[in-house]
């Protein structure tokens, strides 16, 4: 599954619907918070995950831990004190970085995009120390995960898959980027006789590459003989758009599941 965006209610209709249990193993493929209502529900599933589950590093999780680090150094710089455990001082501390970002002229750093950090802070009470334990969780997760699929090597990840990164390639700086951020031209990626399955890009994203009507989008490239599933149906998306929804795909024999 990828790109939950804190639709936690949805995610445990999956794991009910799928049967999921200790026999299986569950590969989640990033974009767990932000955009949806249940963030925090997400982040405290993710604290007490199963072991059968892997979870992989999206491009909202990057973005998070970038904002905590933010709040450390502002705190850090300004020798402003914040106690790690109140919960007033991180409220007080995000206040600052807000105030130093703008009086700075530094709007344009971003900070906080969907506000996430804030809900977090000032409706359920979260601490600098909360930030920080969520971002090491982040910044422990895996790019991809490489598995044997009936031959086929398949790889599991937010956006792209490549083995073959020049700086540079389709505008990334670094291989990591790629695995985050590409889109569409991520198709240019892939690997022989294999498979990538990633999300990041809603199928319900009209004139996108993988527009398909909120249903998975599959792609066969002949050439490098290899298959590439987006997988990220817009699941958060569902009150504006109907076609929206979670998926789920079984990797050994590519069966769909939707909730
Ligand atoms: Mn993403």
């Amino acid at each position: 599954m990828s790109d939950i965006h804190g639709c936690y209610d949805e995610f445990m209709t999956m794991l009910d619907k799928i049967n999921f249990s200790d026999s299986d193993s569950l590969i989640l493929a990033g974009d767990y918070i932000d955009r949806g209502e249940q963030s925090f529900e997400m982040l405290k599933w993710i604290e007490n995950c199963p072991k059968n589950v892997t979870l992989l590093r999206g491009n909202h999780e990057e973005k998070f831990s970038e904002y905590a680090e933010l709040m450390l150094m502002l705190d850090r710089d300004e020798a402003l004190g914040t106690v790690l455990n109140s919960n007033a001082d991180t409220s007080a501390l995000y206040d600052s970085v807000l105030y130093f970002l703008d009086r700075n002229s530094a709007g344009y750093m971003e900070f906080d995009y969907y506000g996430t950090v804030n809900t977090l802070i000032n409706g359920y009470k979260a601490t600098l120390y909360d930030l920080c334990k969520w971002s090491d969780i982040f910044q422990k997760m895996p790019y991809f995960k490489k598995l044997d699929i009936n031959g086929r090597t398949c790889v599991v990840v937010h956006a792209g898959y490549t083995e073959e990164f020049d700086k540079g390639k389709d505008g990334f700086e670094s291989v990591e980027e790629f695995y985050l951020y590409a889109r569409g031209r991520g198709l240019s990626g892939g690997i022989r006789r294999g498979m990538v399955i990633a999300g990041h890009t809603p199928t319900i994203a009209q004139k996108k590459f993988a527009y398909n009507s909120g249903n998975v989008f599959r792609h066969y490239d002949e050439q490098k003989d290899c298959i590439f599933y987006d997988i990220d149906c817009g699941c958060v998306f569902k009150s504006k758009n109907s076609d929206a929804k979670l998926a789920c795909i079984r990797l050994e024999d590519e069966e769909i599941f939707y909730v």
